[in-house]
């Protein structure tokens, strides 16, 4: 096994040399030595579970529940989330939450039957057993989710239990969710971990844990929708089972879902309602989405091995001369001087400003990746600021613990201690000279090279917790957001009449009030195109709607075909980019033969023309959290046909996007929901719900268009132009449209419009507290053939 991990290591990094795998078994074994002094081995534990409840106490929100051997808090906030903590767990302190929510006052606490109790709220009924079962029911009774009375393991001689939950689900329910995995949309029957990881190669469907892991669940069913937190930062695992429903006289068998904690906290939020009002209620507890500017709404290019500036200008002269439409270019860790954060290779860039301003002035803006290892040599002068400032994770004997990565051995800045947040920000001031206007954070799950293990720092390490002092085993899935947030803050600090554009590769609950994410390294062929779209859905519904995947896959050279199919999608996800690893084939768009080249140029076009839909999608997630990227169930979770639909998505409330998976595909089913239909490339109707074939020639991508909607685009001039699609006959439609405000933190108005039919015309109007007026951009009505 270990000996495996070494060639995998060793391969991983080849491109350093002999030397750099040696360290890595150095490291590996340091590693080992750490915990093994740091983390004393467990011993003796004892079982635990609340046994009867004895009292009750009412409170705001709801209450605390006495029982023999815990107690239980329930609380229900004004925003309709219901909070529950075990043994004195209180909502804070929290890395998810932007504050704690006030109280309902009206929730109330009473007596159930059978001896338990049940808080009572508007949206919401909690009910408790005598025993400690909760149950979350709607207002009309019916069941959502039912906890099992929990189970802890204590150390004898003392120190924080491990925890296991039970809970059942309705025999239908479907489970989404749990961060970026690979293998979902909907999420199977399996064990899924919660250890943010890198796993060291491009990965494929299956492939378990990646890069963010959160304990959200997602769950959909007849019944109802809700959302489950539970807000502990340890590892751990979760164990999906979905349910069966009996034929005929045959009874159902429950969903089932069971969490086992390393540590942390027992506690957990539930949001119910529809998917809109969960979303909205989540970002009210975990903050609103950062709102990426115009231009990162745009089409990236990335590579790992651009190797110079002439080589940027020449990729970004074969943009200009094919008329292809480029926003952002991305400088990987090659643009470093020896691989080192915040530094330059002067050699192969050596006017980086010049570069950069010349880019500006073509449209082009320039991204640069951030990792947060820092090579441990005194005389750099990030590590020497490091150690002055004292920033870097100690182990438990105080010695700096040190890892390996593209730079060697490398020490890790304890991003949980706010003055360390605030010297790392300070170093994108660098950045900012060298004229970067966005940046990329990379290896921070955090990653270490190892021959063997884990590759992250020891679980022992320690680190500053915001002052309350913990080890790795409690940071190390917070380690990217807290590294996300110095870098927003930092950034927003240095630029304060910007907003930070910033994308991360790791992170946790509540990474959206910083930026976005990318899908990681994610593997070339067709699986991995399946899995970059479920990542994207998957992260949405946690929270997080700003992603996309490297276009291409990351790691080989993808077929003409593999590489337009991709790039099709790419150009419908929020993060629209092109990238690849050292080792693989190109990936700009000429490189693939005339028609791809002209295929990809009208997915490019085609993108910039809805650059004003982007940006009113990136305003909405902000304002409802609402993710741009939806699963088709969205409107009608009660769908079950939806719900099991899992190649294809929502882009906002307009679009139907239905991508090609599959090579040698010219047509493909699509399952609809309700209502009228339009292919907006033939303006073909069809009806909704139920499933139809569409046309999918290697040329596009086929997008349907909701009846109704309207669209905002940017028409040939660059003005803004509403492209409305006609409602069916006798019913109307609408929409709203937020307009670019610029790039800093102004936020236009929402504008309302109602469609109509009036006789054979369809008339739009824009909707204003005064009454209805003209719309104040030109309208295009599409779908009037539908008759
Ligand atoms: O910085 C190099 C790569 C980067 O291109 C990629 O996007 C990241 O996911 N990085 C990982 C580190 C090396 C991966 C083998």
């Amino acid at each position: 096994m270990e000996g495996r991990d070494l060639v995998r290591s060793v391969k991983a990094v080849g491109s350093v040399g002999a030397a750099q795998a040696l360290r890595t078994v150095r490291a590996a074994w340091r590693r080992r030595r750490t915990d093994s002094a740091g983390l004393p081995p467990r011993g003796a534990e004892r079982a635990r579970v609340p046994g009867q409840v004895q009292n009750a106490e009412p409170g705001p929100g709801g209450g605390t529940l006495w029982f023999s051997r815990s107690r239980l808090r329930i609380v229900v906030a004004a925003n309709g989330a219901v909070f529950w903590g075990w043994d004195g767990a209180e909502p804070e302190p929290s890395y998810a939450l932007v504050g704690c929510p006030e109280p309902d006052p009206r929730a109330v606490l009473e007596p159930d039957k059978d001896g338990g109790w049940r808080v009572v709220a508007e949206r919401v009924t909690v009910v408790v057993s005598r025993n400690g079962a909760v149950e979350v029911r709607t207002p009309g009774g019916v069941t959502l989710r039912r906890d099992l009375p929990p189970r802890w393991w204590e150390p004898v001689d003392g120190g924080g239990a491990r925890w296991l939950q039970r809970a059942e689900v309705p025999a239908d329910a479907r489970f989404f969710g749990l961060g970026g995995r690979a293998s979902g949309p909907r999420l199977r029957d399996g064990t899924y971990r919660l250890w943010n990881t890198d796993p060291g190669r491009a990965f494929v469907p299956g492939d378990d844990p990646l890069y963010i892991t959160m304990p959200v669940q997602f769950v959909v069913a007849d019944a109802g929708t809700h959302l489950v937190f539970h807000d502990s930062t340890w590892d751990g695992t979760v164990t999906l089972r979905e349910g069966e429903e009996g034929a005929g006289s045959g009874h159902d068998r429950a969903g089932t879902c069971e969490l086992r904690m390393d540590g942390g906290p027992l506690r957990c939020w539930v949001v119910v309602g529809t998917p809109a009002r969960v979303l909205l209620a989540w970002a009210s507890l975990t903050g609103a989405p950062a709102l990426p500017p115009a231009w990162a709404l745009g089409h990236h290019h990335a590579r790992w091995g651009f190797g110079s500036e002439q080589e940027v200008r020449r990729i970004v002269a074969g943009y200009r001369e094919r008329d292809l439409p480029l926003d952002a270019v991305h400088l990987d860790i090659d643009h470093y001087d020896a691989h080192q954060v915040f530094t330059v290779d002067r050699e192969r860039f050596p006017k980086l400003p010049e570069l950069a301003e010349e880019l500006w002035r073509d449209g082009v803006r320039l991204v640069s990746i951030i990792d947060p290892a820092v090579k441990s040599e005194p005389g750099n002068a990030v590590y020497d600021g490091g150690v002055a400032e004292d920033a870097f994770v100690r182990d438990g004997s105080g010695d700096v613990v040190h890892g390996v990565a593209w730079p060697g051995e490398v020490a890790y800045p304890d991003f949980t201690h706010a003055r360390v947040r605030e010297w790392w920000g300070g170093l994108y001031e660098e950045r900012l000279a060298q004229g970067f206007a966005g940046f990329w954070h990379d290896m921070n799950e955090p990653t270490s090279f190892t021959a063997f293990g884990e590759p992250t720092l020891p679980r022992s390490s320690r680190h500053a917790l915001e002052g309350r002092g913990g080890d790795h085993r409690e940071a190390h899935n917070v380690y990217a957001l807290c590294m996300a947030r110095a870098g927003f803050e930092g950034v927003r600090a240095l630029t304060p009449r910007q907003r930070p554009f910033l994308f991360s590769r790791s992170g946790w609950v509540g990474a959206q009030r910083y930026g976005g994410t990318w899908s990681g390294d994610v593997a070339t062929g067709w699986p991995g195109l399946r899995a970059s779209m479920s990542l994207v859905l998957g992260l949405g519904l946690c929270g997080v709607p700003y992603s996309g995947p490297d276009v291409g896959g990351f790691d080989g050279s993808p077929s003409p075909e593999l590489y337009l199919r991709w790039f099709h999608l790419g150009a419908h996800l929020p993060l629209f980019r092109t990238h690849a690893s050292l080792r693989a084939g190109r990936r700009e768009p000429w490189e693939f033969g005339a028609d791809v080249l002209e295929h990809a140029r009208a997915a490019l076009v085609g993108r910039r023309r809805l650059a004003p839909y982007f940006v009113t999608l990136a305003h909405l997630a902000r304002r409802t959290g609402a993710p741009y990227v939806r699963p088709l169930w969205w409107g009608a979770p009660e769908d079950r046909a939806l719900r099991d639909c899992e190649d294809a998505f929502l882009l906002g409330d307009c679009l139907l996007v239905a991508p090609v998976l599959d090579p040698g595909a010219d047509r493909r089913a699509v399952q609809l929901p309700r209502g009228l239909w339009y292919d907006t490339a033939t303006e073909q109707p069809y009806r909704g719900p139920g499933q139809v074939l569409v046309d999918a020639p290697l040329s596009r991508i086929p997008v349907l268009a909701r009846a109704g909607s309207v669209i905002p685009t940017r028409s040939a001039d660059g003005g803004l132009e509403l492209e409305v699609w006609a409602p069916a006959r006798g019913r109307g439609g609408g929409g709203m449209v937020v307009p670019d405000s610029g790039d800093g933190w102004e936020e236009a108005e929402i504008e309302r419009y109602a469609v109509r039919w009036e006789g054979s015309r369809v008339v739009v109007e824009r909707e204003g507290e005064d009454g209805v007026g003209e719309p104040p951009h030109p309208v295009r009505v599409r779908g009037l053939g539908e008759g």
